[in-house]
């Protein structure tokens, strides 16, 4: 092999250092790590006069925005963790290193539950249709009936926490609530739909007064949307 002169060696270092760094440019996640807050998918008063403006905004770009910067910093230097992505590394809180366990069990709850949370509101209430109907009907014995058992749910759940709806591949739906911000994704399982019955929910518009908000909180579910992760449930590509 030709010896390569010293300047040429040089450009030849610099010019591969050039492209080791494009490459790592190119695979560098967002600034601030791999989790991103996603966009509110409407205007925050959307849900007036049930959910209220300022709690929209400071539920979403603060309480949020936390959960995902926290996520980050807790993945930093975890690499292999943060590739597992959110419902994988959730699926899995058992085999992660202990040192960040309980920070991605609240963290990464909590950007699952809020990215669901968001997607599930922003509609005209109403009831479900078609085929999620069907399986309301089925599993509830009424969509009635399925909203006092999340109504219950929520407000049973003492302290912070979730009201939520599980779905399974067959389509299979059941209640589950979870403290704080844990979700039916640690046990492997996939959330329909659920309401957020921390007091940051609902405190500005309704104070104490829990009920009145679960109560309301139906006026702004957006049917259509929970109908297609009903469907991606049960093609299997609903994440979270
Ligand atoms: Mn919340």
């Amino acid at each position: 092999m030709p010896s390569l002169s010293r300047r040429h060696a040089m450009i030849g270092a610099t010019a591969m250092g050039a492209a080791l760094a494009l490459r790592r440019a190119v695979a560098q996640p967002a600034p601030g790590g791999p989790f991103t807050l996603p966009p509110l998918p409407y205007a925050p008063d959307a849900n007036e006069p049930h959910i209220d403006t300022q709690t929209m905004q400071i539920h979403h770009d603060r309480h949020h925005a936390a959960y995902v910067a926290n996520l980050n910093a807790a993945v930093k230097d975890h690499p292999q963790v943060a590739a597992m992505g959110l419902s994988g590394m959730l699926s899995k809180l058992g085999e992660l290193p202990e040192a960040i366990r309980t920070a991605v069990r609240n963290n990464a709850g909590g950007h699952a539950n809020h990215s669901m949370f968001w997607l599930v509101m922003g509609g005209k209430g109403g009831a479900p249709a078609g085929e999620l109907a069907a399986a309301i009907d089925r599993d509830f014995g009424s969509f009635d009936k399925l909203k006092d058992a999340v109504n219950r749910a929520g407000l049973t759940q003492f302290g912070s926490g979730w009201a939520m709806v599980s779905v399974d591949r067959t389509g299979k739906l059941a209640v589950a609530n979870r403290p704080n911000q844990d979700t039916p994704l640690m046990d492997g399982g996939r959330v329909l739909f659920g309401n957020d019955v921390w007091e940051h929910a609902y405190y500005l518009k309704y104070q104490n007064r829990r009920a009145d908000y679960l109560a309301a909180w139906w006026n702004v579910v957006n049917w259509a949307e929970v109908a297609k992760r009903y469907d991606a449930a049960r093609a299997g590509t609903l994440d979270v």
